[in-house]
């Protein structure tokens, strides 16, 4: 029957990990997928997670379905989390929330309403580079995904002028995709100016801003500093989009905890809107996953493990930024005279290093250190034990 089905290619992020398990180099590194590892390269579970977890298993839940939209404390705690909990949007009822499965599904699901209902346009444009899954998400549901500069292959930083010459032409009405935080690839963000000044564009040329904010208080430590854009955008008055995912910020990858959020303009919107998000909702998987979004409501609104986070979510972020400075004292130690500034200039996860294809089939080919063939690092696989190794071989390939 299936004759006609071609083999597909492996996915170019997960495709590393697979080669790197087959790799028998006791210093292998893999720096592939955007996974926290502790400083002895282990997957970490958040202590405050642990809690939740010793806590809902006293509470001896039954396992009933969830509403199709999710939880309602969940939903509400996670537009509390992206907007402040000074704002008055949850307060006043002009969010619709929703549940989505982690990141990838709340994407999806704000794809497939904006497909549906977006009647301005369905032009998607996302930066160049993006997240590998950002434009196949957005065909999926049948928008038309197109570009704006974002990265500067010069300076290894934000292309701001590029980015704002861009946005300043696409047509009215077109949707544009942001990280809110810590891009992924570049680990490049624009500054609290920069922002500004997009969403004053943006806002003239009544352009639709979407955030996805995968990695808030992974980039700095702070989950208000990281959440700066987006409520940047709302004092701007825009009304916008949110996909937030727990994944990074909670350690909760497998649990599959996220949440799509449209901010309306009256609550009376916003209830409609929630109506047509159900309808969206119901035929692709009926509702979502009930353990992830228990555990993120108990952190989110128990003050103890609630503050236990904050300081875990720093601690993740600072072990990366210490990484990302021992990287580059070990490049000098080894005598690149090549300028790494970038390195400690990027933020969160990943670091785009520059580094070209050949450079990086070396590192593969030679160290056994698995990277995507962009030149991207997951620096969140860097551990004090392997940075010196690997300074010593970014060094071997790019002097
Ligand atoms: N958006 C961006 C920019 C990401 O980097 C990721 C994960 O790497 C996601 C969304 C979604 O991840 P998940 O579906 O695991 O929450
Ligand atoms: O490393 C990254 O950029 C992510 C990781 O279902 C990832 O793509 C992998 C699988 C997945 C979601 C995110």
């Amino acid at each position: 029957v299936w004759s006609n089905v071609e083999m597909g290619p492996p996915d170019p992020i997960l495709g590393v990990t697979e080669a790197f398990r087959k790799d028998t180099n006791p210093k292998k590194m893999n720096l592939g997928v955007g996974a926290y590892r502790d400083d002895k390269g282990k997957p970490y579970v958040l202590e405050c997670i642990k809690k939740a977890e010793a806590q809902l298993l006293k509470e001896n839940l039954d396992k009933e379905y969830a509403p199709i939209s999710g939880a309602p404390e969940f939903c509400k705690a996670s537009a509390q989390l992206a907007f402040g909990e000074k704002s008055d949007i949850v307060k006043n009822g002009l969010n619709s929330t929703v549940q989505g499965i982690s990141g990838t599904g709340s994407l999806r699901i704000g794809a497939a309403f904006f497909k549906t209902w977006y009647e301005k346009s369905k032009d998607f444009y996302i930066p160049t580079p993006s997240w590998g899954n950002h434009t196949p998400i957005f065909k999926h549901a049948g928008l038309n995904v197109k570009s704006y500069k974002y990265y500067d292959a010069n300076t290894c930083g934000f292309d701001f002028k590029g980015a704002l010459d861009d946005i300043s032409k696409v047509p009215e009405g077109s949707v544009i995709v942001l990280h809110a935080c810590a891009h992924n690839p570049t680990g490049v963000d624009p500054k609290p100016e920069q922002w500004k000044e997009l969403s004053a564009v943006m806002k003239k040329r009544n352009l639709y801003p979407f955030f996805d904010m995968a990695y808030q208080g992974f980039a700095s430590g702070d989950i208000d500093k990281d959440a700066f854009p987006v409520r940047q955008f709302l004092a701007d008055g825009h009304t916008l989009s949110v996909c937030q995912s727990y994944a990074k910020n909670m350690g909760l990858y497998g649990e599959r905890a996220g949440a799509f959020t449209i901010v309306c303009s009256s609550s009376d919107e916003a209830q409609r809107v929630m109506s047509q998000l159900k309808i969206l909702i119901r035929p692709m998987y009926s509702n979502p996953p009930v353990h992830g979004s228990r555990l993120v409501t108990k952190v989110l609104t128990d003050p103890a493990l609630r503050s236990e986070w904050l300081k875990e979510v720093k601690g993740m972020a600072d072990r990366i930024i210490t990484m990302r400075q021992k990287l580059v004292a070990g490049l000098k130690r080894e005598g690149s005279k090549r300028n790494w500034q970038h390195i400690t200039d990027q933020i969160g996860m990943f670091c785009f290093t520059g580094l070209k294809s050949d450079q990086v089939e070396r590192l593969i080919k030679e160290f056994s250190i698995y990277l995507t063939k962009d030149g991207r690092i997951s620096v969140a696989g860097v551990s004090s034990a392997n940075v010196d190794y690997l300074a010593n071989a970014i060094h071997q390939v790019s002097k």
